[in-house]
């Protein structure tokens, strides 16, 4: 096949897909679709930016800290706008939350629609000057009623997820979402402009051989997870895993579910509740990951099961492979003696 070679005529695009899935849920008003076309529109807009960062120098730092105190790269200024502008033109979103932003962005009260939005505009900021993949991760949650949207509005548990997904702007474009009903991938046809379903139902292998954690930080983890990845290196203790951390959320989740393992970012004694943001990073992966027949931990109970009190809180957490994520709460558990 050629580059110019034409799709094929049955190929699906994301939005068509979604229709279908709109289709088979009785009084569906279209504005979940409506609202995922404008994720779409702000995904391929980033890529091409992505794509296109040395050249249009987007490159390097805006100059600016945000609230977590991180540097503020030019493409996470202008993924962050196109979410939020993409987002409030949809007219299906009151109230949204993103990394860059202290506080929650409300809509003007003409535009508001029922949901509200998670978000990550652009993960792995530290990979883009160096062209390592990096991502967007993003979880829609309904609001409970039509009352003016407020902060608690956004502190929703995972288990009122209507919809999450990442696009991984990789070797190639790839969306993936779920709506509860699989997972599903989608890989941007820069020829045309388009999501096209290329992966259909992804299903998370039941264990796998690779671990997925930043070593650099070992003198800083708890006993239990300093047990568990020694003995993924030791022949002695079962069949020795392999490593692989490319340091962008997006990209090493990616790879977990499509090979399986695990991928932990556990609290350490610089970061006790650990790095990742609960909201727009880990109950978005938690709930495609799970959705995809893993699952998702902090090391006591699911992250789905986790209820926010800080739109910016963080959590540790341990995701992949079920039979992998089991072994690492077990040994938790047991050096913990919790049950
Ligand atoms: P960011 O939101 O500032 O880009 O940071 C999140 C990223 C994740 O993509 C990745 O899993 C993690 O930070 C890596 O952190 P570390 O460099 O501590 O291993
Ligand atoms: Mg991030």
């Amino acid at each position: 096949m050629t580059s110019h070679q034409p799709l094929d005529a049955d190929s699906i695009t994301l939005i068509s897909f979604f229709l279908e899935h709109q289709k088979k849920i009785p009084n569906a008003t279209g504005e979940l679709t409506q609202l995922l076309t404008s994720i779409q529109t702000a995904a391929k807009t980033i890529s091409s930016a992505v794509r296109r960062a040395g050249i249009i120098k987007l490159f390097g730092t805006s100059g600016t800290t945000n609230v977590q105190g991180e540097e503020v790269k030019k493409l996470d200024v202008l993924a962050n706008e196109l979410f939020i502008n993409l987002l409030k033109s949809s007219y299906t979103v009151s109230i949204m939350v993103s990394e860059e932003n202290e506080t929650v962005i409300e809509v003007d009260k003409e535009r508001q629609g029922k949901y509200m939005v998670a978000f990550d505009p652009l993960d792995g900021s530290s990979n883009i000057d160096c062209l390592v993949s990096i991502g967007s991760i993003f979880a829609i949650f309904k609001k409970p009623d039509n009352s003016v949207p407020t902060v608690k509005d956004a502190l929703m548990s995972g288990r009122n997820v209507v919809a999450a997904g990442y696009v991984l702007y990789g070797s190639a474009t790839m969306m993936v979402i779920s709506t509860g009903d699989g997972v599903h991938g989608f890989m941007l046809d820069p020829t045309i402009g388009e999501f096209i379903l290329t992966e259909h139902n992804l299903k998370i292998p039941k264990r796998g051989n690779i671990y997925s954690i930043n070593e650099g930080y070992t003198h800083q983890w708890d006993e239990a997870i300093k047990e568990y990845v020694q003995n993924k290196k030791d022949p002695s203790k079962g069949k020795t895993y392999n490593a692989r951390y490319v340091g962008s959320m997006v990209a090493d989740i990616h790879r977990t579910i499509k090979y399986g393992g695990i991928f932990l970012y556990p609290a350490t004694t610089a970061s006790p509740k650990g790095k990742l943001r609960l909201l727009y990073e880990c109950v978005p992966m938690a709930y495609i990951v799970s959705n995809a027949g893993g699952s998702a931990s902090n090391g006591k109970i699911p992250i789905l099961d986790i209820q926010p009190t800080n739109i910016h809180e963080r959590t540790p957490i341990f995701l992949g492979s079920i039979e992998d994520v089991e072994e690492i709460v077990d040994i938790i558990k047991k050096q913990c003696n919790c049950s």
